[in-house]
């Protein structure tokens, strides 16, 4: 039996050294070059072909490459009866936290507005950002929201966290639930996003939630680019209801050249690049899921496809 890697665009030789590294004797097959369908038992993918994974009558357990699964629950012609996973990692959840804490003490310490006066050749004291104007509000509190917010306080912020369900985390007010989402968006001075992509929380960052939010907050995201409606941003920021974001993900991924993020003085624009799943680090979650699964065992960090997380 076989595992299969579908990643079209990322560097599947790669993987397949890391996976081969871990046990040489897996049969490891690359996309488009599968072999008899009936040999794939396992995929390891990253925005697959729609209608492809329904090929492989053996299939028992589609892995992410990365910790998001939209890209593979919204396949329509998604085989049915396999498992879905997804990498939880603490390497990857280590690289989220720090682009979200770079991105936070950048906002407080006006670094982004120092860098456009030296360009003007200018000397000017900017008045840091009081800790009474930065309370942090995290949407999503799993491995990455739980992280994130805990390298916040130690850095004295208060972070408030919201989530579908109740949390308990130390040192963090948390929310749950669409009946206390106000209250926290009334909180929040810097609004981060990590929820998974569903379509409950598609379009979340939108006016109404600007709206909510005090008088010059600021936006992260980090998640998905369905979550934003950028049209919603454009417009908060040029009323000065919100004063910035820091964008690293978007509905079209290269961000097309024209894109008015691009040039907006107001947007800080990474290429989705918040979280790298790092190979060496990963592979070995995926061989133990593939053994897993030979063994006729559930594999590590099932997705619920109800939930779609
Ligand atoms: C992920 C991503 O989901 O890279 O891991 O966006």
């Amino acid at each position: 039996m076989a595992l299969l890697i579908i990643t079209p665009g990322r560097n599947a030789l790669r993987w397949q050294r890391e996976l081969q590294r871990i046990d040489s004797k897996l049969d490891i097959r690359i996309w488009p070059d599968t072999g008899a369908p009936k040999e794939i038992e396992f995929a390891f993918a990253w925005n697959h072909p729609a209608g492809e994974l329904q090929k492989y009558p053996n299939l028992k357990c589609i892995a992410s490459l990365g910790a998001g699964v939209d890209h593979i629950l919204q396949d329509p012609d998604l085989p049915e009866n396999v498992f879905v996973t997804r990498v939880v990692d603490p390497l990857l959840t280590r690289s989220m936290s720090e682009y979200i804490v770079l991105t936070v003490l950048n906002r407080r310490r006006n670094f982004c507005v120092y860098r456009e006066k030296q360009q003007k050749k200018k000397w000017h004291l900017e008045p840091i950002v009081e800790f009474s104007r930065c309370n942090i509000g995290i949407m999503g509190l799993g491995e990455i929201g739980k992280s994130a917010a805990k390298r916040l306080t130690e850095f004295s912020f208060r972070v408030f966290g919201w989530s579908r369900t109740p949390k308990q985390i130390p040192k963090i007010t948390t929310c749950y639930g669409n009946h206390q989402f106000m209250q926290f968006l009334h909180r929040s001075h810097i609004l981060i996003c990590l929820l998974p992509l569903t379509p409950l929380t598609k379009d979340i960052l939108n006016q109404s939630t600007f709206d909510n939010l005090p008088e010059g907050a600021y936006v992260i995201n980090v998640a998905r680019g369905e979550h934003l409606v950028e049209h919603d941003l454009l417009q908060a920021i040029e009323t000065g209801k919100l004063s910035g974001a820091c964008l690293d993900v978007f509905r079209q991924e290269p961000l097309p050249k024209k894109h008015p993020f691009r040039r907006h003085p107001k947007i800080i624009v990474t290429p989705h690049i918040a979280g790298i799943t790092a190979p060496e680090s990963v592979a070995g979650q995926v061989v133990e899921n593939y053994t897993r699964v030979q063994m006729g065992e559930p594999p590590l960090h099932r997705v619920n496809l109800q939930r779609g997380y």
